[in-house]
């Protein structure tokens, strides 16, 4: 089907399930024949932006590279779903600017902290808490809520198919 390509843009903490929404919309797109492409932080970080860290600097040339390829994908025909805690308003505003405002969907994984804490998929809230891991997100560095995003998703409070059919409920209202 032809669409307008869009880049959905999943901001939340660590353990929020961005990445697991981000892959379940990204099978989904490609089951219904649209052309996507995932963009996870976690994954990004250990090639086009590995040699960036977690500072406040780090994080913004972070979010302004992979802004940049998610706008050249959107410009090659290509939905793009970026996951990434991106903490800062600002630079979540950037990455909207880069991408292009009418392309940019900010989706909201809005998660509350307890329960990523309590998942704790990789340990790193324990080892955050414990002072082995400095300015993590949500316990020694800031997150700053989202105050306009396109589509807010809570994951304590649905299953993941649920999440997923609700994101994609959104990205095709946007691109039909
Ligand atoms: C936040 C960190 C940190 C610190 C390592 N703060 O949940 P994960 O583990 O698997 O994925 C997270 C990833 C965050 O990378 P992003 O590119 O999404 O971050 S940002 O948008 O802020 O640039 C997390 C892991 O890296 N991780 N140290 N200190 N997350």
């Amino acid at each position: 089907p032809t669409v307008i390509p869009r880049t959905i843009w999943l901001t939340g903490l660590s353990g929020a399930g961005k990445s697991t929404l981000a892959s379940g919309l990204g099978q989904q797109l490609k089951e219904a024949g649209y052309a996507c492409y995932v963009l996870d932080g976690d994954v990004l970080r250990n090639g086009l932006c590995r040699d960036l860290g977690f500072s406040a600097e780090d994080r913004s040339e972070n979010i302004r590279r992979v802004a940049e390829v998610a706008r050249l994908m959107n410009e090659a025909g290509i939905i793009v779903i970026a996951a990434l805690i991106s903490p800062y308003q600002a630079d979540r505003l950037m990455a909207r600017n880069i991408v292009g405002t009418e392309r940019f969907i900010e989706a909201y994984i809005s998660t509350p902290i307890a329960v990523c804490e309590s998942r704790d998929p990789k340990g790193l809230y324990r080892r955050a808490h414990a002072g082995e891991l400095q300015g993590f997100t949500g316990v020694s560095a800031p997150y700053e809520h989202p105050e306009n995003p396109e589509v807010s998703i809570n994951t304590a409070l649905m299953p993941p198919a649920h999440c997923v059919a609700e994101l994609m409920r959104h990205v095709l209202d946007n691109v039909e």
